[in-house]
């Protein structure tokens, strides 16, 4: 993609993630039609749809031959990512949205032929936009974000996680994690994927372990969080599958390999 293109394409995502974050804040107090999806804890709101297809009908209105992956359903059924798709969480953690009314996020991964180009991740309530382009550094509203070079070591590191690592699950021995939970120094459960990208790209957490995330969960926070040297991979290290759900394993190079090593031994 060129230069030009790529800063039209970003000057116009952050327009409209600031107009829906603005059109969310208006309406927080609003009654709220709730609905279950998956399971009766996994929620959607009007507003997440509404959210969506505020976005699909932009994204459309402006670049037709653009795709778009969204997790309500309004965006493309793709099975490649050539082209430029635009991965969209319209609201990352709708739970905290409806039970907390803060601590969510906006979400907008921009690819092209498969490569993140744009990262958005909007904290809607405190106005707070993580934002990057590819190769030119992550933001956190004007203040660019420092490279996450300073050594990490397990004992010292803060990793966002939930307590799902802990119940029976396909993916990992509960044994190896009780162990893990006790080796790292804490634990942080904050209930959106975008904003646990974003505090990794901040620096104030250390890594983030998800067991199963879709696309949309990660597309803006791993482009900005990959500006200042997060590696996102699934749980044995391999690299995502941007169409498929995967396991996550997120956190800067030295670190990202301590914690695949240490789950890898009890790995069942
Ligand atoms: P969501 O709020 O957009 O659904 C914590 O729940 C994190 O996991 C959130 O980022 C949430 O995104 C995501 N998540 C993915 N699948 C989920 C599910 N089935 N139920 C609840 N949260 C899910
Ligand atoms: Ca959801
Ligand atoms: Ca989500
Ligand atoms: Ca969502």
């Amino acid at each position: 993609m060129n230069h030009e293109m790529l800063e039209e394409i970003y000057t116009n995502a952050k327009k409209w993630v600031e107009e829906a974050g603005e059109n969310i804040r208006s309406k927080i107090n609003n009654p709220l039609t709730i609905d279950t999806k998956s399971n009766p804890n996994d929620l959607v709101t009007t507003m997440d749809k509404e959210t969506e297809l505020f976005f699909v009908s932009k994204i459309k209105g402006t670049y037709p031959n653009h795709s778009i992956i969204g997790e309500e359903g309004y965006g493309d059924e793709l099975t490649n990512l050539d082209g430029t798709v635009w991965i969209i969480d319209p609201i990352d953690g709708t739970m905290n949205f409806v039970h907390q009314k803060r601590n969510f996020a906006i979400s907008i991964g921009i690819f092209h032929d498969g490569v993140g180009e744009i990262g958005f991740v909007y904290d809607v309530m405190n106005d707070v936009l993580y934002h990057a382009k590819r190769n030119q550094g992550a933001y956190k509203n004007d203040t660019k974000l420092e490279p996450l070079n300073k050594e990490v070591v397990l004992e010292k590191a803060i990793v966002g996680m939930n307590h799902f690592w802990l119940c029976n699950n396909l993916t990992v021995e509960v044994g190896t994690m009780q162990k893990f939970v006790k080796h790292v120094r804490g634990t942080r459960t904050y209930g959106s994927a975008a904003l646990d990208f974003a505090y990794l790209a901040e620096g104030i957490t250390n890594g983030y372990l998800s067991l199963g995330l879709a696309p949309w969960d990660v597309a803006g926070g791993m482009v900005i969080a990959g500006e200042v040297g997060v590696v996102t991979t699934n749980v044995d290290g391999t690299p995502l599958d941007m169409l498929n759900k995967s396991t996550v394993v997120a956190s800067n190079q030295a670190l990202h390999y301590q914690i695949i090593q240490f789950i890898k031994e009890g790995r069942k």
